[in-house]
């Protein structure tokens, strides 16, 4: 499933001129608490042609409704704590590494087992001399297969806009001053290409294990928006989580 057009604004208040909304909102603009729950409300183009879509790939045998709910249900249960477990493995073992550079779809298939869908997934390499951020220009395309859902910022128009233009100046907004002797690739995503950032390892965590360091990889420095969070405390749960006094 292409989600080129994915995140496009869904809001019903676009109709919220019209005297009566199916979805129970009043021509003032205030919800009626006693309208019916609607289960298929598509309200706005785009929802009403995946529907259509899914009622014709569904009437040709081509699908199931159950089928379509199982995909949805498996975007939704993807987390950043995917892309993070792959990251720490790098950060260890650098046979893995090697092979998530080279091919990251194999090498998530292998780490987490997990089917990365359609779109190809690259892992770029952060440095002490080369720092990677990712972009879509066009629309919202995001590794949601290893990140789960992208952030509101990421599709706003000004970092789709200005994260091109002026890498350095979006990440310092975001908090993250690159060093002007780290050279800064910007990378622009495709609905056939995406990306995902390995960032630099933090010093000081030669002793945790990979589940404490993944607990240190963030979805933003995955993004390239920060680096990897800095081990805070000695104390460790078991779970990896940093216990903060
Ligand atoms: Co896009």
């Amino acid at each position: 499933m292409s989600d080129a057009h994915g995140d496009h604004a869904h809001g019903n208040d676009e109709h919220g001129d019209h005297a009566h909304e199916p979805n129970g909102e009043h021509a003032d603009g205030h919800a009626d608490p006693h309208a019916p729950i609607v289960h298929d409300d598509a309200q706005d183009a785009w929802e009403r042609r995946s529907a259509a879509i899914e009622a014709l790939l569904v009437e040709k045998g081509i699908l199931t409704h159950d089928e379509v709910r199982a995909a949805i249900d498996d975007f939704a249960s993807r987390t950043p704590m995917l892309g993070a477990r792959l990251v720490a493995k790098a950060w260890t073992d650098p046979a893995f590494k090697s092979r998530l550079l080279a091919d990251a779809k194999a090498a998530a298939a292998e780490e987490l087992g997990l089917d990365m869908g359609l779109p190809e997934i690259v892992a770029l390499e952060n440095s002490d001399s080369v720092h990677h951020l990712i972009v879509c220009t066009l629309c919202s395309c995001y590794p949601r297969m290893l990140l789960g859902p992208p952030p509101g910022w990421y599709k706003s128009l000004p970092y789709r806009s200005r994260a091109i233009v002026d890498p350095r100046g979006v990440m310092r907004e975001l908090g993250l001053d690159v060093p002007p002797d780290v050279e800064v690739r910007v990378v622009d995503s495709t609905a056939d290409m995406r990306y995902f950032v390995i960032p630099a390892r933090p010093s000081g965590t030669e002793s945790l294990s990979e589940a404490q360091l993944a607990a240190l990889v963030t979805r933003d420095s995955m993004i390239g928006v920060a680096r990897a969070r800095e081990p805070i405390a000695s104390t460790w749960h078991d779970s990896g989580c940093v216990r903060v006094a």
